[in-house]
C-alpha cells in the first residue's frame, strides 16, 4: 500500500470521507473549506450548526474533528478538522497538525470508512509553511498506514503545483517514491458521478 497523491479538486472525489480544513465555529469559511461547503449544499451548515459547542462560537478545537454527512457531495462523509494558524513554530503547531491526520485517521477507522482524501490543512489561510506541513502530512500518513489496515486508501490531495511537489518530496524522503503515475492509478475512483448516483 502507498500514500497517494493527487492533483485537483477535492469535493469532486467518490471517496468515503473528505477532510475539511476548517475554523472552531465549524460554520464555513474561505479555501477548501468554502468550496465543500458550496458544493454539499446548504444542509452542511445545518449539520454543522447542530453539532454541540464546547463553548460558544466553538464547536471543534484545533488538532480535533467533527463529522458529518457530506449531502449533495460525491464522498460520503465530511470530516472537519482545525488546523493550527501558523504563528513561529514554537506554539504546538507541529503537533497540533499532525493530530488533524491522526484523529481524522482515528475516526474513520470508527467509522469503516475504506478511502479518505486529505486537503493540505493550515496551508492557505492559516499560513503554516508548505514543506513542514507536507512533512507532517507524510509522517502521519505513512505511519498510520504502516500500523492500520484501515482506511485502506489514503490520498494527499494538492490544489496546485507546487503542494503536489512538497508531497512528492516528504514522501520520497520518508522511503515511499511518489511515481508520475500516481494520479492515473487514482482516476477511477474520482469518477465526477452526479451526487444522486453516488448515494
Ligand atoms: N480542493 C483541494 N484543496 C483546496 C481546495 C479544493 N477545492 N481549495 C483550496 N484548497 P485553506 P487553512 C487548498 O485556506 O489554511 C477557511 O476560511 C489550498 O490551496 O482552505 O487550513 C476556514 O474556514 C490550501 O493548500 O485552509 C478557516 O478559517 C489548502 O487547501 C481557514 O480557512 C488549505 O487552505 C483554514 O485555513
Amino acid at each position: 500500500m502507498k500514500i497517494e497523491v493527487w492533483q485537483g479538486d477535492i469535493t469532486t472525489l467518490a471517496v468515503d470521507a473528505i477532510v475539511n480544513a476548517a475554523n472552531e465555529s465549524l460554520l464555513g469559511g474561505g479555501g477548501v473549506d468554502g468550496a465543500i461547503h458550496r458544493a454539499a449544499g446548504p444542509q452542511l451548515l445545518d449539520a454543522c450548526r447542530a453539532l454541540p459547542e464546547i463553548r460558544p462560537g466553538m464547536r471543534c478545537p484545533t488538532g480535533e474533528v467533527r463529522q458529518t454527512p457530506a449531502f449533495n457531495l460525491p464522498a460520503k462523509h465530511v470530516f472537519h478538522t482545525v488546523g493550527p494558524v501558523w504563528q513561529d513554530g514554537l506554539r504546538d503547531e507541529p503537533a497540533l497538525l499532525a493530530n488533524c491526520y491522526w484523529k481524522s485517521l482515528q475516526l474513520a477507522e470508527k467509522l469503516d470508512v475504506e478511502s479518505i482524501a486529505f486537503p493540505a490543512i493550515s496551508c492557505g489561510v492559516f499560513g503554516y509553511p508548505l514543506h513542514q506541513a507536507a512533512h507532517i502530512a507524510a509522517t502521519e500518513t505513512l505511519t498510520w498506514q504502516r500500523s492500520h489496515r484501515q482506511p485502506r486508501r489514503i490520498i494527499l490531495v494538492a490544489y496546485n503545483a507546487a503542494t503536489f511537489k512538497a508531497y512528492q518530496s516528504a514522501l520520497a524522503a520518508l522511503g515511499q517514491p511518489v511515481e508520475p503515475s500516481t494520479s492515473a492509478i487514482f482516476a477511477p475512483l474520482a469518477l465526477g458521478l452526479p451526487p444522486a448516483a453516488a448515494h
